[in-house]
This record gives structure tokens, C-alpha cells and sequence, in this order.
């Protein structure tokens, strides 16, 4: 079943065994003494070998030697300095000789860097530990099995974001109700309380947002409170930190103020006191994310003040305990501007108004996680204010936990994305990491796919997703190639017969997904409310423009598409910096996965590929279907590699997925034809 994930620690071969007994025959550890990072060592080693790892006394060959900076024989090893350059979650784990001992050192500055260096370790020995008795070089080293790995986190903070609500729902959950039993809370703690927090730590994630962003401002009663520190607690052990969702009415709503003004005395002293209290129940709490101003939520601009008056009145009352603002730019209004461009315009002019201890949460696209965006063009445009991407993990957009989706190479897609803000090479990863803006904060978000389903996430290869995510929050270079690797291998099994088609088809998943849901730019088509299927001619009376789908693809008998030049268009593409700017600004040279994006182009537009723009939509939606009837007959025949549940649940989602894809292309296909008015081609298949 799905409930382990990717930490399954699947027994070594006899042989195995032998070849990793010729590396690591022994533990020595100095210094912290009892720690996570050896009772998951333990824990695993024992699942891998069948047996304990033995305890040494002193050094000798083949030991496993673990300390912190403050371990005497780490600092004997001569690695403290190279240590100080690694940050607190940082580490190295490396191949030694020391007094004519053959040793492996595990060191870091702090524990959590020992926890994430211990995780490293075991996914290397499951991944690399070679079958046969001829030692083999792993990873940078020279010599045969050799380790020299040092890794040091891309962002500091590795935060997944829980849409969940206090009375067990989840806002685009897709998996049950929500992990956290709030009405058992404090008293009664669920063991998946602790798996989670695992979990999470194997795959470096050191912050968790337990509550929703629309957010009640119960969560900040003290009743509330100690159940959240009675999780904090659980936590702690994993190296994760618990914030919360605030909403900025609080003082009101909660506190029975008159007022949330945030330039207000009272107000200000009312947060004050909220951290106060909070941090005397969770000394290592770790902030506050915030949703204001957007989609019907308080915020400042209720009382006149900025973004930025609300973000700094509440960093100021974290301030004094190290906590931090995470406040989001997903902002956009009902109103004349076109939506895609209306964070920048409202958050660039605030630019270097931010306290230092705040953070602005920026969605990977301008307007809101649907299956291909260009990234928003907010990285890049505010060097004085600290910025995090936030991606989505469940899929609200993305079939929710039917469809099979491996999102690493969207969020690579975003990542990898060049801003030319200080010119080429200005990417996304370099904007956000810390690499080009020299900012005290980092951090990414994930939005979870998490809830209480036996296998963590609703669909089995969603779990790719929390482990991508994770990931590439550890590491913003890591390929989408050697994720999958990595988590097959570890979630079902090493055959290559199994890991290279699966992998293969993962690879696929998204573009197909792209193809039968909105190819070539398209956005938003989607259904009202629930976001699920195809709804492109969706009218609601009453409806807000920019709710509905029209306001995205704009068909019409002359074309398709969201007209977001400078010279005819709604102008957002002149927050792009040039070269962005002026090949998107221009049909001839704007990708054309973004082309219905920035551009409404005739139906008989000739495409790069010699089709009009008709025919190619029709052959795009179509490919995306053919696409998922191959992931099912590469699944089919995977069946001899998986255990029956996992093989029938995967499959079973798999036939969802491929009528679903049939539905989008036939919806999307024969309410486009009224605009285009010409015919669907003979060679696809046709909707019936
Ligand atoms: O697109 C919207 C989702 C909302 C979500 C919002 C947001 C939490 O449909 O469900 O609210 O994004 O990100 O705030």
C-alpha cells in the first residue's frame, strides 16, 4: 500500500549487505548523543540489513562517525571551518582515512543538517549500494563507494502550505479530510502526526502552515493555540517549524477591538501580545502567512494603509522572537485591469518598503496555478524585497488526485525560467535563492496534497509531487529525471523494466496534461467552482468577469485568445523585461506555448508546425488523449512489478484520466468550433 511513501527502506540483498558492511560496520557518535538523525538511522539500517548497526566505542575501520561542530572528534577530523560555511541545515557526508582508519564522517553545524545528512545517506545506500561485490564509486568520490557530498539547502525555509480548514475540510484538498484532528487536539495525538513530520524531514521540508490562507481568525484563540503547540511539539523532533494562516481582522474578529487598522495603537499592541503569547507556548514558532486584500479577505487597504502597513505592523510584533511574514501577492480585483497583471502593479511601487523580516509569497504565474503560465513577472521586478514562489502540489487544476500529473517539470519550468532582470541568466531560482539579491530570508512554498487517505495524498504517483516539491526546495537544480529516479525506486522498486517506462511516462504527464486541458496558452477554462472539467462556454448570471472563462480565451469568430500586447492589448507584457518583453509582445517570435496567452490570434493563424492555428488545436487536444491511453497501456503492463492494490488503484484513476482527457478535448474541441467554424480534422478521433 501507499501509507509509507518513499521510505519503504526495502530489504538489501545478501550481497548488498556484504558490499555496505565493506563501508559502514559501526556508529560512533559523540555529540548530540540521542537524536533523531540515529533513531531514523537505526531504524532504517535495521529494515535495510536486518540488523542493528553497532555501536562503536572509539574509531576504528568502517565506522560511521556523526557529530555537530561541537563534537571533539569532528573537530579532531580538521572539518569545523568547512562546517561554518554550511549554514544550520547544511552538511557533508564524506569517505576519510583517519589514523589509518578507513572512516565515513556524517557532520553538520546542527542536528537538523544531521537528520537531512542522515536521509541523504540512506537514499544513497538504497539507490547506489551496488548488487554485486565489486565496489563502485558513488556519487563525487575517487576511490571505489566512496562518499564526498556536501549539500547546502537552496532556500532556507521549506514550507508546505495546508489549505485546512478548522472543521476538517480542505479547501482543494483531494486526499480526505485534514491530518489534523483539531476537536482531538491537544490531548490526543495521531501517529500520523509523526509520519508526517518524517516524512517531510527526509525530503529536507523544515515549515509547515497548518491552517488555511482564507483563514479564521480562530486559530489565534488560545484554545486553539495549545493544540497547535501540542503539533509543534510532535514536529520539533523533525526539524519543523509550525506557522500559521492569520486573517488580518483578527483584532476585531477575535480580540473584540473596534478596529484592525494596522496603524493603530491598539491594534499593534493587540499583535503584540497574540506573539507574546504564542511564543510562550511555541518558543521556535515560526510566523505568520498572510492573505489579505484578495478574493473578499481583510486586509490593510480596508482602512486606507498599504500592503506594506499591514506586513510590517505584524513582522514588528514577530520581530522580538525571530518570526517572520509571509505575505501573499495573489491579489487581483474585479475590475477593468486585466488580472494578469494586477499584482505587479500593485505590489512594484511598495518595493523596498518591507521590514526585513517579512517575505512576499509569489504564485509561480500571474494568475493562478493553472496548467502552463509563464511565471509571474513580479521575480525580478522588486530586488529590494525579499520573494518566495509558491507552487501548487495539489492539483486543483490538474485533475485533482484522478489524473496523473508529475509536476517537477512545471515547477522547474517556472524555476529555470530566465527574468533577464540583472540580464541573461537572471532566472527565477537565482531571483528567489538568494543568489543574485543578497536578502536575509529565502523560502519556498508548496501548497499540500496532503490529507488523512491511507496513502497520504489520494492518488498513488501524487506523492511524486510532495517528494518534487521537496526536493527542489532542497535543491532548485536537481532535474525532474532525477526526482522521479529517486522516488520510484524508493516508492515501488528498482527494476529497470519497471523504473525506466514509468519514469518515462511520469516525464510525459504534464505536457500531456497541457495538451487535453488548455495547449498553446490557453487559461482558466475550467468549470465553475469546483475547478475539476471543461466548462469554456460557463456563464453564471451575476458572475464576476473574472471568474468566468470567456474573460480568459476570449473566442470569437475572428480568433482566440487573451490580447495582452502593448500596442492593441491590455499591456501586461510590458512587465516582462526585454527580451521577454518583445518576443512575447510579437506574434512571430512569442513562444507558442504561451501564444493564446499574450496574443488573439486568428483561427487561421499558420502555426510554426504549417497547420492554422485551428487545426493545430484540434491535433494538440487530440495528442494529449492518445497521450494518456499510452500511459495506460505502459501501466497495463507493469502489473508483475506492483503489488495488486497499487497497481489497481493506479490503474483504475488512469481510465478516469483518459475519458476526462476525452471530455476536455471534445468540450473544448465542439464549443470552439462555433467561433472557428471550420471542421475538426478526420485523422484525430473525433467527438462522438
Ligand atoms: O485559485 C484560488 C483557489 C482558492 C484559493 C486561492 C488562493 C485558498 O481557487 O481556493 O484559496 O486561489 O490561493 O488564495
Amino acid at each position: 500500500d501507499g501509507s509509507k511513501l518513499w521510505l519503504r527502506y526495502q530489504p538489501l540483498s545478501a550481497k548488498q549487505v556484504k558490499s555496505l558492511s565493506m563501508v559502514i560496520s559501526s556508529v560512533l557518535i559523540e555529540e548530540p548523543g540521542d537524536c533523531t538523525a540515529i533513531t531514523e538511522l537505526q531504524y532504517a539500517w535495521k529494515q535495510l540489513t536486518g540488523k542493528e548497526l553497532p555501536v562503536a566505542a572509539s574509531l576504528k575501520d568502517y565506522s560511521l562517525v556523526i557529530g555537530t561542530e561541537k563534537s571533539k572528534l569532528i573537530q579532531s577530523l580538521g572539518l569545523q571551518k568547512e562546517l561554518q560555511t554550511l549554514g544550520s541545515d547544511g552538511f557533508i557526508i564524506r569517505t576519510m582515512k583517519s589514523k589509518g582508519n578507513r572512516i565515513t564522517v556524517i557532520a553538520s553545524k546542527g542536528e537538523n543538517g544531521l537528520l537531512y545528512a542522515v536521509f541523504n545517506l540512506l537514499r544513497n545506500i538504497q539507490l547506489y549500494v551496488p548488487s554485486s561485490n565489486i565496489l563502485r564509486t558513488i556519487q563525487l568520490g575517487s576511490s571505489p563507494f566512496t562518499f564526498d557530498i556536501k549539500e547546502v539547502p537552496s532556500y532556507k525555509i521549506r514550507i508546505l502550505n495546508h489549505w485546512d480548514n478548522l472543521d476538517g475540510t480542505i479547501e482543494r484538498g483531494y486526499a480526505g479530510h485534514s491530518l489534523w484532528k483539531w476537536d482531538e487536539l491537544p490531548g490526543k495525538l495521531s501517529p500520523r502526526y509523526k509520519e508526517y513530520a518524517r516524512a517531510n524531514a527526509s525530503i529536507g521540508i523544515n515549515g509547515t502552515v497548518l491552517n488555511n490562507v482564507n483563514a479564521s481568525p480562530e486559530i489565534l484563540s488560545n484554545a486553539y493555540l495549545q493544540k497547535v503547540k501540542a503539533l509543534a511539539e510532535v514536529f520539533r523532533p523533525y526539524g519543523i517549524h509550525v506557522y500559521l494562516s492569520v486573517n488580518f481582522s483578527s483584532p476585531a474578529a477575535l480580540g473584540g477591538l473596534s478596529t484592525s487598522d494596522p496603524l493603530n495603537e491598539g491594534v499593534q499592541q493587540w499583535w503584540k501580545d497574540k506573539a507574546k503569547e504564542i511564543y510562550g507556548l511555541i518558543p521556535d514558532f515560526g510566523g505568520f502567512l498572510v492573505k489579505a486584500n484578495s478574493e473578499g479577505l481583510p486586509g490593510p487597504q480596508d482602512f486606507g494603509r498599504t500592503h506594506a502597513d499591514g506586513a510590517n505592523m505584524l513582522a514588528d510584533a514577530l520581530k522580538p522572537y525571530n518570526g517572520i511574514v509571509m505575505w501573499r501577492a495573489f491579489v487581483y480585483k474585479s475590475s477593468m485591469e486585466d488580472r494578469a497583471g494586477q499584482a505587479y502593479n500593485e505590489f512594484t511601487p511598495l518595493d523596498g518598503k518591507f521590514r526585513s523580516n517579512v517575505i512576499l509569497q509569489v504564485k509561480n504565474g500571474p494568475i493562478d496555478f493553472q496548467p502552463r503560465e509563464p511565471f509571474s513577472p513580479l521575480f525580478g521586478a522588486m530586488t529590494r524585497t525579499a520573494l518566495m514562489p509558491e507552487f501548487q502540489i495539489t492539483q486543483e487544476y490538474l485533475g485533482a488526485s484522478n489524473h496523473l500529473v508529475y509536476l517537477a517539470p512545471l515547477y522547474k519550468e517556472c524555476l529555470e525560467s530566465d527574468t533577464y532582470c540583472s540580464g541573461e541568466g537572471s532566472t527565477v531560482a537565482w531571483v528567489t535563492d538568494g543568489k543574485l539579491f543578497p536578502h536575509p530570508l529565502t523560502a519556498i512554498a508548496g501548497v499540500a496534497n496532503i490529507g488523512e487517505d491511507a496513502n497520504w495524498c489520494g492518488h498513488q504517483f501524487a506523492q511524486a509531487n510532495w517528494y518534487a516539491f521537496g526536493r527542489l526546495a532542497w535543491n532548485n537544480e536537481l532535474t525532474p529525471e532525477v526526482i522521479a529516479d529517486e522516488w520510484i525506486k524508493q516508492t515501488f522498486n528498482q527494476q529497470k523494466e519497471f523504473v525506466e517506462p514509468v519514469k518515462e511516462m511520469m516525464l510525459a504527464s504534464r505536457e500531456a496534461a497541457v495538451n487535453y486541458m488548455m495547449p498553446l496558452g490557453l487559461h482558466h477554462l475550467f468549470a465553475w467552482g469546483h475547478h475539476y472539467g471543461p466548462e469554456p462556454w460557463c456563464t453564471v448570471p451575476g458572475a464576476r468577469a473574472d471568474w468566468l472563462p470567456s474573460y480568459y480565451h476570449k473566442a470569437d469568430t475572428l480568433g482566440i485568445g487573451f490580447d495582452r500586447t502593448l500596442d492593441t492589448g491590455s499591456k501586461a507584457v510590458g512587465q516582462y523585461f526585454v527580451p521577454l518583453r518583445n518576443d512575447y509582445n510579437k506574434l512571430k517570435t512569442c513562444p507558442e506555448q504561451y501564444l493564446l496567452w499574450f496574443h488573439h490570434v486568428p483561427w487561421k493563424y499558420k502555426m510554426k508546425s504549417g497547420q492554422t492555428l485551428w487545426n493545430e488545436l484540434c491535433y494538440t487536444y487530440d495528442k494529449g488523449v492518445q497521450q494518456v491511453r499510452g500511459f495506460q497501456k505502459t501501466w497495463d503492463k507493469m502489473e508483475s512489478f506492483v503489488d495488486a492494490q497499487r497497481f489497481h488503484e493506479v490503474q483504475s484513476r488512469l481510465k478516469i484520466q483518459s475519458k476526462d482527457a476525452v471530455w476536455w478535448k471534445d468540450a473544448c474541441l465542439l464549443y470552439f468550433q462555433t467561433f472557428s467554424r471550420q471542421p475538426i480534422p478526420y485523422d484525430i478521433e473525433r467527438p462522438v
